[in-house]
């Protein structure tokens, strides 16, 4: 299983501009989200067959041949409420697991609405364990990012897309947004999020995704794309 090249990952924008994060904002470094404009803090890829996540470290979150016990993922606004999430997708760093959990209780623009799953206990509805970094690996960067003095590093991620659309029904053509986040483990949002603009979650997701293909009509389209 391989990863898409660095250019074909498509950085999440806000506001038309890709979304970014201060430097040691949050700690350990492993869990601090990095980002401007000319390096994006979070990218997304999808080739047809799996969905990819990229967000970008301030640390290689990596620790002997799997990861740190915390936690980096993305939520997931399905249904065009941007006060709640509806999944949460998540590198389990402390089970070393790639889990895909429903928050069927949800708390309006709440950063501690946790994700309950379908058994109200937080089960997954799709877990895969982590080997190899097969489904979630790291990797230094190459394009030279050095937010908090020192070389930076991606943490990517994907899930099939036919495993991800059934579960949060949705196709090709639905439009999501995203919030990428980094936590002390799975269940708890309490290290770092993307672009916090207010501190409001509803403003915090990105852009929508039928929102990206919209600007880049007449421009060359990328290889991987939603749509
Ligand atoms: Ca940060
Ligand atoms: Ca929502
Ligand atoms: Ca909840």
């Amino acid at each position: 299983m391989s990863f898409p090249n660095d250019n074909q990952y498509v950085p999440v924008t806000l506001d038309g501009v890709p979304v970014t994060d201060p430097a040691r904002d949050a700690f350990p470094d492993e869990t601090d989200i990095v980002g401007n404009s000319s390096f994006p803090a979070a990218y997304y890829a999808y080739d047809g067959t799996n969905v990819y996540f990229r967000m970008r470290l301030n640390a290689d979150p990596r620790f002997r041949n799997g990861f740190l016990n915390f936690a980096w993922g993305v939520l997931f606004d399905t249904d065009g409420v941007a006060s709640t999430y509806e999944w949460s997708l998540t590198v389990n760093g402390l089970d070393n697991t790639l889990e895909l959990v429903p928050n069927t209780v949800q708390i309006p623009n709440s950063f501690n609405d946790q994700a309950e799953g379908a058994d109200g206990r937080g089960v997954p509805s799709f877990s895969v364990p982590i080997i190899n970094f097969g489904v979630a690996r790291a990797k230094e960067v190459e394009d030279g990012s050095a937010f908090g003095g020192t070389g930076n590093s991606f943490i990517d991620f994907f899930v099939p897309a036919a495993t991800l659309f059934s579960l949060l029904g949705i196709t090709a053509a639905s439009s999501l947004r995203f919030l990428f986040f980094t936590s002390t483990n799975a269940n708890n949002f309490n290290k770092d999020f993307i672009d916090l603009k207010g501190s409001v979650l509803s403003a915090a997701f990105s852009e929508r995704t039928d929102d990206y293909s919209r600007r880049r009509l007449g421009r060359r389209r990328r290889r991987i794309d939603f749509y």
